[in-house]
Parts: C-alpha cells; sequence; structure tokens
C-alpha cells in the first residue's frame, strides 16, 4: 500500500485532533446503531494516541471490548473529478468505519494502514461524519494473539502472551487525501549498482500498478529535487549515473517520479528509494557489500498519556538519543511501526528490523503466569488454520507497506514463537514462503525465545540469520554473570554448529533497572548491575565472527501490565520512560561511538 504523499495531482488533509468517543462496554452499538447519529454521550479524546492513559478513569484505561470515535470533516469543495480517499495509519486493533451511517472499511490488525474511497458519499464543499469502531479484543485467531478471561466481578480481562501493555484507539494519523481517478495505486523498486570507471552506476528496477493509465512513465530525482534518469512504461529498469548510496548512517535518498496518464487526466506519485544492496553470506550480513554490525536496541512506541499513539516530537527526540549513542539500528519489537518513523529511519540512515505483531505465539512462556494446563499452541482449539491465514495476510500487508524502505534489510516474522515442536515447523513453513513470494530481495528471520536450545529447536533452516533473545544473568543465573558468560558462550557454539553459515544476530538481552537505584555490591535492579551485564554481553560478542549485531533490550523503559515480575512497567530500558539516561547508556556510548569511528 503507497504512503500518502502530496504531489502535483494530490492534495491531503490532516484529520488529527480531539474527536469524540465513547466507550461501548456492552458492545451495543453495532446493533442500536452509532454510527447512524452522532454518538449518544461522547467525550472528548485526542487522535492519535492511544484512550487508555489520557483520561483518569479506570473504566477507560482498562476497557475490553468496543470503543467508538467519531468527528465531523468537510468534502474539499474543488473535488471535481478526483476520487477522495480516507487513511487510517492504524487502529488497534480492529476497526469498522462509517462515512454519515455507510459503512466504507473493516480492518482486522492494529499495526498496519487501511483506507477507503469515500467519493460516493459525500459531497463537495459538504460536512460529513466519520463514525469507527476500535475492538481492542484480541482472540486465538488474531495476530497478535490471546483470550479472554473474566475478574471476580465478571467483567472482562484481555489475557496475552506477551508484556507490553494492550494499549489500544485510534494510534496514527488520519488523513483524507484527493487523487485523479487515473492513478498510481503502487509502486515496487529493487536496486542494485556496480562500480566502474565512471563511478557508480545505480540500477533502480521498478514496477508501477496503475488505475485508468494508458501511459506510465517514472522521472527519477536525485535528493535536491534534480532530475536525473527517466525511464518508459509500467516496468523497467532505470539507470542512474553517478549514484549515491543509501548507507547506514548516510542515508541518501532518491525520488521515483511515477506519472500514470489516461484519458482521465495524469497522476504524480512521488516514491522515495535508496540505491542499496543487502545479502547473507558466510555468517556475515552484508550491506552495500561491506559486513554490517548492528548496534542498537529492540524498542517500543510508548510513551506517557499517549500510550502507543504517534507522536513526531517524542519520535525525532528518539531517533537524536540513538544517535547519541553511537548507535546504528533497531528493531520495531513487536509489531510495524508508524510510516512516519519508517520514513525518518530512511532519511537518517537508520537500519531496521522490521517485524510482525505476531508477538507471544508462544503459551509455554506464559505458563507459570496463568497456571493450570499448559495450552497446546498450535491446535484446531487455539492458533489453528485461521490464524495462520491471518499471520500470512499480516505478512503480505507489512511487506506491502514497507517494501521501498531502503532502512529495512530484514523481515522479522515472529518474536519468541514455539519454534521446538513439528507443529511449529509446519505453522511456519508456509509463512516463510509467503514472505520470500511477497520479496525476493531481503532476507527473512524469527526471534527465537531461550527455551529454543539448539539442540531442539525446529524451525531455523526456513530463514537466513539467527536472532536470539537472552536472559543469562536475569531470569537465568540471575546476578551469577561467570555463570551466566559460561552458559552463554556454550550455546552460542551450539548455534554455530546448529546453524553454520547463518549470521547470528542478538535481538534481546538486557536486565530489570530502577533508574537511580546504586547499589555497591552492583546487584540485580541497580544501574550498576545493567552495566556490569551488558559489558559481559558485550565481551562475549567481541569474540564470535559469526555475531553480527547487538540489540539490547529495551530502547527504554515501558508500560506493562500489572505483575510480580513489573515495578511500574519493563525497567530494561538503557533510558527510563520519560528518556533520562541510566549509567549504563554512557557506558555503552563510549563502546558504540568507537565501533561507530572504526566502521
Ligand atoms: C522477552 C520478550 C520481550 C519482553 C522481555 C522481558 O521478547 O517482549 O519484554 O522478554 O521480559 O521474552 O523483558
Amino acid at each position: 500500500m503507497l504512503s500518502v504523499r502530496n504531489s502535483a495531482s494530490r492534495d491531503v488533509m490532516s484529520l488529527d485532533g480531539v474527536w469524540r468517543f465513547q466507550l461501548d462496554s456492552g458492545d451495543v452499538g453495532q446493533t442500536e446503531g452509532w454510527f447512524a447519529a452522532p454518538l449518544p454521550a461522547a467525550r472528548p479524546m485526542p487522535v492519535p494516541a492511544s484512550y487508555n492513559d489520557v483520561t483518569i478513569e479506570p473504566e477507560i484505561h482498562d476497557h475490553v471490548g468496543p470503543a467508538w470515535y467519531e468527528r465531523d470533516a468537510v468534502a474539499p469543495h474543488n473535488l471535481g473529478r478526483d476520487r477522495l480517499i480516507l487513511r487510517f495509519g492504524s487502529v488497534t486493533h480492529d476497526a469498522r468505519v462509517w462515512v454519515d451511517g455507510v459503512e466504507v472499511a473493516e480492518h482486522l490488525g492494529g499495526y498496519l494502514p487501511f483506507e477507503a474511497d469515500i467519493t460516493e458519499q459525500v459531497t463537495p464543499g459538504q460536512t460529513f461524519r466519520i463514525t469507527v469502531r476500535v475492538d481492542n479484543r484480541l482472540s486465538w485467531q488474531s495476530i497478535p494473539v490471546g483470550f479472554l478471561e473474566e475478574d471476580s466481578q465478571g467483567r472482562p480481562v484481555q489475557r496475552y502472551f506477551h508484556d507490553f501493555f494492550n494499549y489500544a484507539g485510534i494510534h496514527r494519523p488520519v488523513k483524507l487525501y484527493t487523487r485523479p481517478s487515473v492513478a498510481v495505486t503502487d509502486v515496487t523498486i529493487v536496486t542494485a549498482y556496480a562500480n566502474g570507471p565512471e563511478g557508480t552506476i545505480g540500477r533502480c528496477t521498478y514496477t508501477v500498478e496503475a488505475e485508468g493509465a494508458e501511459h506510465v512513465y517514472v522521472i527519477v530525482k536525485d535528493a535536491d529535487g534534480a532530475p536525473v534518469a527517466r525511464a518508459d512504461g509500467a516496468t523497467g529498469e532505470v539507470i542512474i549515473p553517478d549514484a549515491h548510496l543509501w548507507r547506514p548512517g548516510a542515508g541518501y535518498l532518491y525520488t521515483l517520479e511515477t506519472h500514470a496518464v489516461g484519458e482521465e487526466g495524469e497522476d504524480v506519485y512521488p516514491q522515495r528509494f535508496g540505491v542499496r544492496t543487502v545479502e547473507v553470506r558466510d555468517s556475515q550480513f552484508l550491506i552495500n557489500g561491506e559486513p554490517f554490525y548492528f548496534r542498537g536496541y529492540g524498542r517500543h512506541e510508548d510513551n506517557l498519556i499517549r500510550g502507543k499513539g504517534h507522536d513526531p516530537v517524542l519520535m525525532s527526540h528518539d531517533f537524536e538519543l540513538m544517535e547519541w549513542q553511537g548507535a546504528n539500528s533497531f528493531r520495531t519489537s513487536h509489531y510495524p511501526y508508524a510510516e512516519e518513523v519508517m520514513d525518518y529511519a530512511d532519511e537518517r540512515g537508520f537500519v531496521v528490523i522490521d517485524e510482525t505483531a505476531a508477538v507471544g505465539l508462544n503459551t509455554a512462556i506464559a505458563g507459570g503466569i496463568f497456571g493450570g494446563e499448559p495450552i497446546p499452541l498450535f491446535s484446531e482449539d487455539h492458533a489453528n488454520a485461521r490464524t495462520q491465514a491471518v499471520h500470512a495476510d499480516h505478512i503480505r500487508e507489512l511487506i506491502a507497506r514497507d517494501k521501498n524502505h531502503p532502512c529495512v534489510v530484514l523481515w522479522s516474522l515472529a518474536n519468541e514463537p514455539e519454534s521446538h515442536t513439528e507443529e511449529a515447523l509446519n505453522y511456519f513453513k508456509p509463512l516463510a514462503a509467503t514472505a520470500r513470494e511477497a520479496d525476493p530481495s531481503r532476507p527473512i528471520g524469527y526471534v527465537n525465545v531461550m527455551i529454543s536450545t539448539p539442540d531442539r529447536e525446529r524451525i531455523v533452516d526456513l530463514f537466513d540469520v539467527v536472532m536470539l533473545n537472552r536472559y543469562y544473568g536475569w531470569y537465568v543465573n540471575n546476578g551469577d554473570l561467570a555463570g551466566a558468560e559460561a552458559a552463554l558462550r556454550a550455546e552460542i557454539d551450539a548455534w554455530i554448529e546448529r546453524a553454520p553459515g547463518k549470521p547470528i544476530l542478538f535481538t534481546e538481552y538486557g536486565a530489570d533497572t530502577l533508574a537511580g537505584m546504586r547499589d555497591l555490591l552492583r546487584r540485580p535492579w541497580s544501574e550498576e548491575f545493567q552495566t556490569d551485564m551488558l559489558a559481559m554481553y558485550h565481551r562475549v560478542f567481541d569474540s564470535y565472527e559469526e555475531i553480527v549485531g547487538e540489540q539490547m533490550w529495551n530502547f527504554a523503559d515501558f508500560q506493562t501490565g500489572t505483575g510480580t515480575t513489573r515495578v511500574g512497567g519493563n525497567k530494561k530500558g538503557m533510558f527510563t520512560r520519560s528518556r533520562e539516561p541510566k549509567q549504563n547508556a554512557f557506558v555503552v556510548r563510549e563502546r558504540w561511538l568507537r565501533m561507530r569511528e572504526k566502521s
């Protein structure tokens, strides 16, 4: 799906701001037709934001079920023969949308965009009402999975197998945009380059899909907007003389200006891209043919008050912090991030591991939390063929959204799924094929959980890299760093034997750390322990050539559900939730700046 861009033929209007909002605790809104008239008892609610922390009402914070948003908008008075599209960056988790009482869209999954052509529902220059039903419930057939229980008062409680809080609402910008009826509907770009006597020759292989077009042509413009090459036809190749590569730390971007011309007019769509290659070979991760070492973090879209609502101020600040620290990459743990974040990473030359929302496909991890009989995960009554189909659709949607981002170098199909059983192999085999079919140009991986050790693991052969989340020193060998180091080394040795030739990437390692807690004995939970534990991991990583990256857990403290292992959230952050550095941030900064200088 194309991003929303302004162009000579497209106008964009923002619908962000304060909307009207109402909980639907009895799930009666749909049968009572809340979409057909203004909401019966609405209150204000900002968009984009999670609704949970905006008010101080427990009913809203802990709500499980549908909630409704509504606002008025005005259709452009000069619409002419253009189409009018209503687009949501994300609505978490499931959405239904009406315009003046007419249903125009439905979307499953909380972290990807969707849109609806509402031209027939509006009159140019007239006000219309947008109504959105947001349902935050997770089931065995959603991605991520979850299930419902009741508390002692008979109220619904959402259970899930990941720790971050189940924030909900309209999380990303909402836009109205116009485009001609002749329209560019998709663009796919794959790049390559060759170094020769005349410098670097870039090659951009492209495919444009267009509606109602008789003729398609493309112009490549450089970062200053100067045209450097052009080609005719909906598919083809453009050669870029003297090309600037997109490199980690130097995000040079070109634009493929695509023109679709038909009887009804012309559409112009500017698709940005970078010239770069990605390849996995001989235990190395190569970007532009050079070994790349990932320095960075697993992150979350999470902050005070706004929850998972996209905020350009916070986004910019987070990138400043990452750069200050010498990081060059992050993983979009544990769901696709806002398109604005991906654009920004492209521009700033950050390298991104792009992860699906398939987190917590693993009932073993939460076994201790819920007690009772273990749940057979991949089975008819739980994660079944329908779940797999939803997961496959989600992978296709993610790749369709992010395929042209040079920052994305690797697709992560799941975080810590069950991966040591025959059922897991059957579940993931077709999904790996789905990802490869949707994008043959990038490597794929999944993030392995600690209990799926190399002697038990069954699915790694489907993937190009080994991605490990390890907590030796924290959940295992807590406080015993000597024991942790021995266990870590033994396991790395076993992975090298189990998956020869595959690069190994540490996608999580960390210790809960209460900011301000100092300890002369350097024990767990103190700032000293976090520093010591990460230093131990880094010493180990430095002694293996097969290890191609360190992404610690987590960039910042983040909100979770409550529980005996969480004190006001997950505290494994390098920074606090309000972005103050812990002591460790300065120590890791020295290491990463040194590494940046050498690379
Ligand atoms: C890992 C998960 C991550 C958690 C982390 C932790 O991938 O989402 O936040 O553990 O417990 O298992 O801190």
